[in-house]
């Protein structure tokens, strides 16, 4: 029995998935223009397929999870389970308006507005209680207001440069989307487990991109106020150096806290510290 898990062909999210997989040491042939490949050493195939597509894909069972933006699974609406948030693809999908216009939710009241996302753009219209007339466009959607097609638009961001050279600026952000991995509701108990395996690595490659390894070296009688700064997994491991009265203590930090710490680790006393990535954690 095999997995089958589809993922976007091309585009945004085609090279973090394909190294995703890799990373939980799925050896798969870059897909080319292949529909479908199979891993060499896990019990997967890869199917290669329009992210619009992928959500219905897994609802209907012709493959058994996807990896999609949060997006396009909210807006297509489709039943399946969103088992892990992935980090990668992130944007927002917001209002937009020409730079020069004062905008209020009130002045959106009765107004066109041009987006490819129409269910999740009336359901915050809904939920604002505004009425304003949805264009359903398939892209260029930063174009309309230009056009005179529309007042306004709501379209996916990142970085905000499509906007600003389009003469436009953010007003509201009414989602904010990565990419998930989504399973089918009616999968089998044996690809329930497959899909459980790898999850853990999934799980242990996302880990380890949020942590790092740390070492550093501190004379013995610093050593306690370092180790107060520094959490571990349990606790850090402490080893005599060849030199006495000194000591090399290892631990993993979060990414989040790590300038911080290494900035009180230094006027703690501590010397020679290396920081180092790791490849996977399982705690
Ligand atoms: O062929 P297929 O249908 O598979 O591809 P696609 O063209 O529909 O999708 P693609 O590859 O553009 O995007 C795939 C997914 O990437 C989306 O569904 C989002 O989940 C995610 N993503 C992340 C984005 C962006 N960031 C993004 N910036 N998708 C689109 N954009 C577009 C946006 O629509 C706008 O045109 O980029 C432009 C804005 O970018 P900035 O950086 O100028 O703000
Ligand atoms: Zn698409």
């Amino acid at each position: 029995m095999k997995l089958k898990i589809a993922i976007q062909k091309s585009g945004r999210l085609y090279e973090d998935s394909l190294r995703l997989l890799k990373e939980c040491g799925i050896h798969i042939s870059n897909g080319g223009n292949k529909l479908k490949t199979e891993a060499s050493n896990f019990p997967i195939e890869v199917y290669f397929l329009r992210d619009d597509d992928i959500p219905q894909y897994v609802e209907d069972g012709v493959a058994d999870i996807g990896i999609a933006g949060e997006n396009v699974v909210h807006e297509k609406r489709r039943q399946v389970d969103v088992l892990e948030h992935l980090g990668f693809g992130k944007c927002r999908l917001s209002i937009a308006v020409s730079k020069n216009e004062s905008f209020s939710k009130e002045w959106l009241s009765g107004k066109r507005i041009a987006t490819s996302y129409p269910v999740i753009l009336q359901q915050y219209l809904d939920e604002q209680k505004i009425t304003a007339e949805i264009h359903e466009i398939s892209g260029s959607v930063e174009i309309a207001p230009g056009i005179g097609l529309a007042d306004a638009i709501c379209d996916l961001v990142s970085s905000g440069s499509t906007l600003l050279t389009n003469g436009l600026k953010e007003v509201e952000t009414i989602l904010r989307s990565q990419a998930v991995l989504i399973s089918d509701k009616k999968m089998g108990a044996e690809k329930r487990q497959l899909v459980e395996k790898l999850l853990f690595r999934i799980r242990a490659v996302q880990k380890a991109r949020d942590n790092k390894y740390i070492l550093l070296n501190a004379p013995d009688d610093k050593l306690d106020a370092i180790i107060r700064l520094l959490p571990g997994m349990k606790s850090p491991t402490v080893l005599p150096l060849a030199t006495p009265g000194w000591s090399s203590v290892h631990s993993v930090l979060q990414e989040d806290d790590f300038w911080e710490i290494i900035e009180q680790l230094k006027s703690a006393g501590a010397q020679g510290i290396l920081v180092v990535p790791i490849e996977k954690m399982i705690i």
